[in-house]
């Protein structure tokens, strides 16, 4: 039997049990070298739009998908469904409708001002990529549940959720030493209707996921330095 005083490995808090936690931390040497070293490496993240066709195994997005479903969400609900698309004739509805809406979008909903913003970034509304790209990742947020009686349950802080799985499922990406692009063709309902989601599922973002073209290029951006990011009181 174990002694009272010993430490517990669960106890009970308001009926439900909690179990021990095994952090593990560093020497500050350590971490200073360990955040420094992935800033660098996350600092080597591009968003890629030109894809080549090499494929990617199934596992490897399982993976991924697996790594951003780790985020933290509002009362731990899980508010969103990674969608993975590799058939191709669904990728190629896929683009057809996106560009479809982008045209109508470049052509009359963005303004003079976002079209010179988005000039840098050599984007339009030809969208190759969501036929190219052996993965399409969709993310869709699930504002609401289902109870058995059919009504509507709320969950919490669903954009925070899911934008914060959305950052997740792009480190994973990258950290799995493939590459992608947040593409948001706007109105997205097109997505859920072609993928046949459920009612409570809206479309948040959607991601290609592959290997670069070769060679690739890249718009010469800078990042904003940490004086102009951060504020230390
Ligand atoms: N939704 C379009 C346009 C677009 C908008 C912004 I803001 C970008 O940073 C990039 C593109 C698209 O996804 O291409």
């Amino acid at each position: 039997m174990k002694r009272a005083n010993q430490d517990p490995d669960e106890k009970i808090i308001n009926g439900f049990k909690h179990i021990r936690h095994e952090h593990e931390s560093y020497s500050t040497e350590e971490m200073i070298r360990r955040s420094s070293e992935f800033y660098h490496w996350l600092d080597h993240r591009r968003s890629i739009r030109e894809f080549c066709d090499r494929p990617v195994p199934k596992e490897v997005i399982e993976n991924i998908i697996k790594a951003a479903s780790t985020a933290p969400s509002g009362a731990h609900k899980q508010p969103w469904t990674f969608c993975a698309v590799s058939d191709p004739a669904l990728k190629s509805k896929i683009r057809e409708a996106a560009e479809k809406e982008e045209k109508e979008s470049y052509e009359h909903r963005m303004g003079e001002r976002w079209k010179n913003d988005l000039a840098p970034m050599a984007t339009d509304m030809h969208k190759p990529f969501l036929d190219i790209a052996p993965w399409l990742i969709i993310v869709c947020k699930r504002p609401y549940e289902f109870a058995p009686d059919g009504s509507k349950i709320n969950n919490y802080y669903v954009n925070e959720s899911v934008g914060i799985a959305c950052g997740m499922l792009i480190t994973a990406i990258h950290q799995a030493g493939l590459v992608t692009l947040t593409h948001t063709p706007s109105p997205m309902r097109f997505l859920t209707q072609l993928l046949g989601r459920p009612e409570n599922e809206r479309a948040f973002l959607l991601l290609p996921v592959g290997y670069p073209n070769e060679p690739v290029y890249v718009p010469d951006l800078k990042r904003k330095g940490l004086d102009e990011i951060a504020v230390f009181t």
